[in-house]
């Protein structure tokens, strides 16, 4: 068992338990080179899904794939040096070619605002041309050289980066919120992870941007995890890179513009939100294989009509658009394969043995409750359908009463530094706006503040930290 199952519980060593849910499951490996990993099959096709949805979404709202070139010329990014400063340090560079020093040195892109925008300005005239809405699946590299994670933090990494640009600010506005929303929805309704959404402090936005707007997850170790962002760039990258219209009044008009991203760390956040003891629990809506048929047999005994009855059952299944598999492999016990399915998180286990079999029943196992019920042959594929919604639903309930328990509204600093300290999560208290307070609570706790929520809430006391009057409630959070 210990080779194969998980061996840490999540309550006693969550980081260890992530790391071996991870690589059990058979999710990710590590790569041969440091700070990166291997994105295996299941987890890749949960990053389909989530790309088929999100395709799916955009595209219904006039946005187009594209691919730009992974490499960007150094002067591209000088071009926009002021936003870019805080970032040199992670940006990897192409020297060469062959043996030849290259003229320019080209990074590998850690983002694609420069060599986009760049374009734009060619592509852009007149309003007519206007507004354009691209997409692109892409890998994205960025040096770290703080400690990485699996999926949560790697020098290479899976994304889609939406960039936009607009003739009026009003669009822009619209288009950072409508994403946003498209965002909310496949974290909440697909992934069962409930987010806040909210602002970005200044000191926290893209520095590129007028504003940032964020979704941010709780984790259970009580660390926020920063889920997706849509940003309103307003008119700063038009004027760096001389984006201009010609509008309808006949006159010169920088564009505005949003970009936008969410990357293969939602994956990272689905395993560590959901994942139990066992291993991972997948959310139906995501789960590659959402069913997995067991049959129950045993060496020397017949198991022809047993088998018979699950292929039945699996074509049936499948027919009703339910990723099921027939486990029917011989070399392995019943048990092993219940322990190795938990394992990878399959969220409904069906069992035929000749006990169903001659009751003409299935035995149904959920993952997320261990419940398990059985229901009559020919109601089969009602009672899986119904199930999986159950454990969806009850995914993401549970997922929002641990956002809730981790939420903890506090009136003075002492209390901000005990909750912190013994209980961590997102801590929820009357902030003065200031940059000054905000950078002291960094210093003295490591929390930051992840939003300024758009539901705005009435100061429940003066800042937290300085006393002074309050403008409004934000969340603070330490985070990944
Ligand atoms: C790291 C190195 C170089 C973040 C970086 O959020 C540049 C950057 O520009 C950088 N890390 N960013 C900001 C990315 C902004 C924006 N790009 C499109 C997104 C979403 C997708």
């Amino acid at each position: 068992m210990s080779d194969t199952g998980v061996t840490v519980k999540k309550s006693a060593d969550f980081s260890e338990w992530y790391t071996e849910v991870v690589l059990k499951s058979g999710m990710a490996e590590y790569a041969p080179i440091k700070g990166c990993m291997i994105l295996r099959e299941h987890s890749y096709a949960v990053w389909e899904k989530i790309q088929e949805v999100f395709n799916q979404k955009i595209k219904a709202s006039g946005h187009r794939n594209v691919y730009f070139p992974m490499f960007i010329p150094e002067s591209f990014l000088k071009k926009e040096a002021e936003h870019f400063e805080g970032f040199v340090p992670e940006v990897a560079w192409v020297t060469e070619g062959g043996s030849t020093p290259l003229e320019e040195k080209l990074a590998i892109r850690p983002t694609s605002e420069t060599i986009i925008y760049a374009t734009f300005a060619k592509w852009i005239r007149s309003w007519r041309d206007l507004p354009i809405k691209i997409n692109q699946w892409c890998n994205i590299v960025r040096w770290e050289t703080k400690a990485t994670k699996p999926f949560l933090r790697t020098r290479e990494f899976l994304w889609q980066e939406g960039h936009t640009a607009h003739a009026t600010c009003e669009e822009a506005e619209k288009e950072v919120l409508d994403i946003l929303g498209e965002y909310k929805n496949i974290m909440e309704s697909y992934l069962a992870i409930p987010v806040l959404v909210g602002v970005k402090t200044e000191s926290e936005k893209f520095a590129g941007a007028l504003y940032t707007t964020t979704l941010e997850a709780m984790m259970p170790d009580g660390k926020a995890l920063q889920m997706g962002t849509s940003h309103n760039l307003g008119q700063n990258f038009a004027k760096v890179f001389d984006i201009t219209f010609i509008g309808e009044d006949e006159k010169a008009h920088q564009v505005w513009q949003t970009s936008w991203g969410i990357s293969t760390r939602l994956i990272g956040a689905l395993v560590m939100v959901h994942g139990d003891d066992r291993g991972l629990i997948m959310p139906p809506k995501v789960a590659p294989v959402q069913a997995v048929i067991v049959p129950i047999t045993y060496k020397d005994t017949d198991s022809t009509a047993i088998l018979a009855k699950a292929k039945e059952l699996m074509e049936e299944l499948k027919a009703k658009g339910i990723a099921t598999v027939l486990d029917d492999r011989t070399e392995y016990t019943p048990g092993w394969k219940f322990n190795e399915w938990e394992l990878k998180g399959a969220p409904v286990r069906i069992e035929i043995g000749p006990r169903d079999l001659k009751q003409n029943q299935i035995t149904l196992a959920r993952r997320d409750t261990h419940q398990k019920t059985t229901a009559k042959m020919g109601d089969a594929v009602q009672a899986i359908e119904k199930l999986l919604e159950e454990i969806q639903n009850n995914l993401y309930a549970q997922a929002k009463t641990a956002l809730e328990e981790k939420t903890t509204i506090v009136q003075n600093y002492d209390d901000f530094k005990e909750t912190l300290k013994n209980k961590g999560g997102f801590i929820k208290a009357a902030w003065c706006g200031s940059a000054r307070c905000e950078e002291k609570i960094k210093e003295d706790t490591g929390a930051t503040i992840r939003l300024r929520p758009f539901e705005k809430e009435k100061p429940v006391a003066n800042c937290v930290c300085c006393g002074e009057k309050a403008v409004e409630m934000v969340y603070f959070a330490r985070s990944y």
